[in-house]
């Protein structure tokens, strides 16, 4: 471990201004909490749209809307607030936050989310922009996804885009979008929290939620164990709480590592083609990342201690 206070998160290139968003403010001398370091993270991707996959103006859905999936959890009290498939907000992780914040409540989802987030302040407006509009009317103009849909058209035909609904079944090579920013903050006290923030799956079923804001999925805190951030293939992931997985087996003994490797390797055993990437740290700042099913390779990023800049990880 390079020392705390420590930063973790999911993919590197434009994810690493998020680590280091989040890093700088736990190294100030005044002392930011670290949920606000991994809402701060998060809140740099939404706004650069890192990879079109966080934020506003991606994965937009068979509406060609873009909804926004968020989660932030505090790892002393386990305190968390999440949204799911929030619509016309962009700043998915700071209406997480006010829910954490201002209501007992967890998660929020849809339209009654918006109406949350307004009487909260947040302004409404569109999310769509002209390159989510673009993919979105490629996507249905060709229609030539034979893997998307299960038999929705006879195989080599495309046509005008019509969802069948008799079959909204997803195979194997479904279009996952990379990447969902998810990441852990250690503060120099050794408070933990973690956050995750997404627009989720291209061309989803409209009123689709991912893993992002499920508490133990997207990601996961505890300042007695340590910290876990999920990206992948969501509709799969939630099904095991790799998250939740790999922290309890943290506090069973296994180190880092293991508990990544294990928790990937229980959605493998199942899922042999499941796209996951998971960072795993313990409460000192040891981490190590777990990853299957990528077409390239799965990254992460850290900076802790007095590391003079970001470091990134290349998980095989
Ligand atoms: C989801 N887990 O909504 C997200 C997508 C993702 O890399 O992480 N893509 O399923």
């Amino acid at each position: 471990s390079p020392g705390l206070p420590f930063v973790i998160n999911t993919w590197s290139g434009p994810f690493e201004a998020a680590t280091e968003t989040a890093y700088r403010l736990l190294s100030t001398n005044c002392t930011p909490s670290a949920l606000d370091a991994v809402q701060a993270g998060c809140t740099t991707c939404q706004e650069t749209q890192c990879d079109s996959s966080v934020g506003y103006g991606g994965s937009p859905d068979e509406n060609c809307e873009t909804t926004l999936d968020a989660m932030i959890i505090d790892g002393e009290t386990l305190n968390a607030g999440a949204v799911a498939g929030l619509r016309r907000i962009k700043d998915a992780i700071g209406v997480a936050r006010m829910v954490l914040d201002t209501t007992t409540h967890t998660m929020l989802s849809g339209d009654l989310a918006t109406q949350f987030a307004v009487e909260m302040g947040f302004e409404e407006e569109d999310l769509t922009t002209p390159a989510s509009k673009e993919i979105c009317e490629t996507w249905k103009e060709a229609n030539c996804q034979p893997n998307y849909r299960v038999n929705v058209l006879p195989q080599g035909q495309c046509g005008p885009y019509t969802p069948d609904l008799s079959s909204r079944k997803l195979v194997d090579k479904r279009p996952v979008s990379h990447d969902t920013i998810s990441m852990v903050a250690i503060a120099k006290d050794g408070a933990m929290a973690a956050a995750t923030s997404t627009n989720g799956l291209t061309h989803k079923v409209p009123g689709r939620v991912g893993d992002g804001p499920i508490v133990g999925s997207g990601s996961y805190a505890d300042n007695e164990v340590g910290g876990c951030g999920a990206t992948g293939d969501g509709d799969i992931m939630m099904r095991f709480l790799p998250c939740y997985q790999a922290l309890e087996s943290m506090r069973r003994g296994m180190s880092p590592a293991e508990a990544a490797e294990d928790a990937v390797r229980r959605m493998v055993s199942k899922y042999p083609k499941v796209s996951s990437g998971l960072v795993v740290v313990d409460n000192k700042g040891n981490h190590a990342g777990a990853a299957s099913g990528w077409t390239g390779t799965f990254t992460y990023s850290f900076r802790g201690g007095d590391m003079g800049e970001t470091k990134v990880v290349e998980v095989p």
